[in-house]
């Protein structure tokens, strides 16, 4: 009898955890802040920690729970901070390590979450183990991946150990003239590969991550994993294997892109998904020991779709808390149907293991914003359909006030992929629209910067759209997107209710529903015609009448107005939340 008891509690409990008991992270919503056109705090024209100190109270009342920071570490900035000099220090031109705590504080005094951004696979050769490592300190020397090289038989001469190519083009081995070896970089020359074979260096990371944890880090927001290890030299021959062509070299015929080679050696390798682990097992453990909140992890990884599911965990060791889901943001564009949206929300619901939770990404600082690529008309119908999926949802800063890209002229253009490129067609390539300053509000630069002179110019005119004319306003995209955050917070529906859903010509209806509280249908019309809808039968237990809670800009709908279920007109590139109530 006592036992029966004892299971019957169990399971009250863990249906109870469905929505009451969330964890601050679990169905969250994650804002990507990018520090440099963030906010600038000293009129130096580049956004800085204070900046974003100063906004923090902004991203809290958009309904943000976790932010995570683009890299702010000390960098000689060969590839904008993602090759590191010191994991201990911030870039002086984003302040100091005491401004980074005092934002760690702010963000903590109004209940925020601070990610870092941690890049593991690679430091800048400005870093003191690499200068050591060169050098042969015995500590250091195998800090890296060193090789002697192989000796051309033909021609006599000394080459690379493999004929491994870099992600940023050409061979992804360089010599050193000082140690006399080859170094490995996946990346940029100046980003020399870490040798995660050496349990020191495995050691030494994973004192990073305490660093910061000490420090009041909510967690880390983990760059690049995909290329943490390569396959180890080959006993037999005493070096490294070469990698094999891609079958259809027309796709990518130049032998010295990436591209060019099938990476079965050199990314993905399953040792990837032990770090990881062993990552977590480093954050729970500081929780357990300091009884702190949780410390999350977040993993970038252009991998597999088997690999990502295997990054949460392998049902024995847990992984990645967020193991970023970017395939709509890689397989959706303007033209995408209804049907599409449906199967990337169900690929990853179907498959994820059981009791993690979904996440969803739809733009980062890689890609034009949101309402460049889908069409400012469907600004809002993107943030609805984020806001509204069962899991966490990540906004790039911005999006949530319908930002489109910026204009950049061939003489402001700072990336690197456009620089390579020339005038004509350096847009295909730059990424700096996506990357212009935030617009707060009318005074000069949008409020980002007294300065005469940004890093990146503002994108377009703000004098009538920034963020203070939008709140102002009687309804914005930026209202619409705090009133989905909070309807996301306080409703059952969205924190546990599962996902219903039906196509209807090019709209997508999907209905969320949980045990206690209302009933909500989102209706997304993504495609380019008006439809006129008889909601009543596309969903079991849908019956009555519901009201419109909120919809896009200009949708003509007034909010908490009742609707004739038999014939909901929607109007082309339009969202609207309905609901049942309880
Ligand atoms: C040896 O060098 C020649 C000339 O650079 C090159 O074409 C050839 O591929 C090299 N051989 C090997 C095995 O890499
Ligand atoms: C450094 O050590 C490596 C391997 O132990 C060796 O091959 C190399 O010659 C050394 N370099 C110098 C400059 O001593
Ligand atoms: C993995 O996470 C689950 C849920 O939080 C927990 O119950 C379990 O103990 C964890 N496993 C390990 C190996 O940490
Ligand atoms: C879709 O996007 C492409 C490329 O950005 C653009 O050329 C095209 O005009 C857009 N089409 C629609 C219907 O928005
Ligand atoms: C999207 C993203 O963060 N990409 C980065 C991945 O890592 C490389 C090397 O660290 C960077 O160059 C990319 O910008
Ligand atoms: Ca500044
Ligand atoms: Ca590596």
């Amino acid at each position: 009898m006592g036992k029966l008891i004892g299971i019957f509690l169990i399971v009250f409990a863990v249906c109870h955890l469905g929505y009451s008991e969330l964890d601050w992270w679990e169905n969250g919503n994650f804002y990507q802040i990018y520090p440099r056109s963030f906010k600038d705090s000293n009129g130096d024209g580049i956004g800085d920690l204070n900046g974003i100190k100063e906004k923090l109270d902004y991203v809290k009342d958009i309904g943000m729970q976790g932010v995570w920071l683009s890299p702010i570490f000390q960098s000689p900035m060969a590839d904008f901070g993602y090759d590191i000099s010191d994991y201990t220090k911030v870039q002086p031109e984003y302040g100091t390590s005491d401004d980074l705590l005092a934002l760690i504080e702010k963000a903590h005094s109004i209940g925020l979450h601070l990610i870092l951004d941690f890049v593991p696979n690679h430091t800048s050769d400005e870093h003191e183990w690499f200068k050591r490592s060169i050098a042969n300190d015995s500590y250091y020397r195998d800090f890296y991946i060193w090789h002697d090289g192989v000796i051309n038989a033909t021609t006599g001469a000394r080459q690379p150990p493999s004929n491994w190519v870099s992600q940023f083009r050409y061979s992804a081995w360089e010599w050193n003239d000082q140690r006399q070896q080859y170094y490995l970089h996946q990346f940029g020359v100046k980003q020399p590969d870490l040798n995660y074979r050496n349990p020191n260096v495995v050691e030494e990371m994973k004192n990073i991550l305490r660093f910061w944890l000490e420090r009041g880090v909510d967690g880390f927001r983990i760059d690049a994993v995909p290329f943490l290890f390569e396959a180890d030299i080959d006993p037999a021959t005493g070096t490294y294997p070469d990698e094999p062509v891609i079958a259809d070299t027309s796709s990518c015929p130049d032998p010295n892109d990436w591209c060019h080679l099938n990476h079965i050696y050199t990314n993905s390798l399953p040792e990837i998904f032990d770090i990881v682990y062993q990552w977590r097992d480093v954050v729970d453990q500081w929780k357990r020991d300091y009884d702190t909140d949780t410390k999350v992890l977040l993993t970038e990884a252009y991998t597999s779709f088997e690999n990502l599911m295997r990054m949460y965990g392998d049902g024995v060791h847990n992984g990645s808390n967020i193991p970023f889901n970017f395939e709509m943001m890689a397989e959706l564009n303007n033209q995408s149907s209804a049907e599409k949206y449906d199967y990337y929300v169900r690929h990853w619901l179907d498959n994820m293991p059981q009791g993690v939770y979904a996440n969803w990404v739809l733009g980062n600082h890689d890609n034009p914003r949101l309402a460049s690529r889908f069409g400012a008309q469907r600004a809002d119908l993107m943030n609805i359909f984020l806001q509204t999926l069962p899991g966490i949802a990540v906004t790039y800063n911005g999006e949530e006030y319908g930002l489109e890209d910026g204009y950049v002229s061939w003489e402001d253009s700072v990336d690197p992929q456009a620089c390579n490129a020339d005038p004509s067609t350096y847009l295909k390539y730059s990424r700096d629209p996506e990357r212009t300053p935030f617009l707060w509000d009318n005074s000069k630069n949008a409020g980002f910067s007294t300065a005469d002179h940004t890093w990146l110019p503002v994108g377009q005119s703000y004098e009538n759209n920034n963020i203070d004319a939008q709140l102002a306003a009687e309804n914005s995209h930026l209202k619409i997107f705090k009133q989905l955050t909070a309807l996301r917070k306080s409703e059952p529906a969205f924190s546990s209710g599962d996902y219903e859903s039906v196509v209807v010509n090019n709209v997508l209806l999907y209905k969320r529903s949980a045990d206690t509280g209302n009933t909500y249908l989102m209706i997304l019309n993504i495609g380019d015609q008006d439809e006129v809808l008889n909601l009543n039968g596309l969903f079991d237990d849908l019956s009555g009448t519901p009201e419109v809670v909120l919809s896009s800009l200009y949708s003509g709908r007034i909010n908490g107005e009742i609707v004739d279920a038999d014939s909901f007109a929607t109007k082309a590139y339009n969202g609207y939340v309905l609901r049942w109530t309880d």
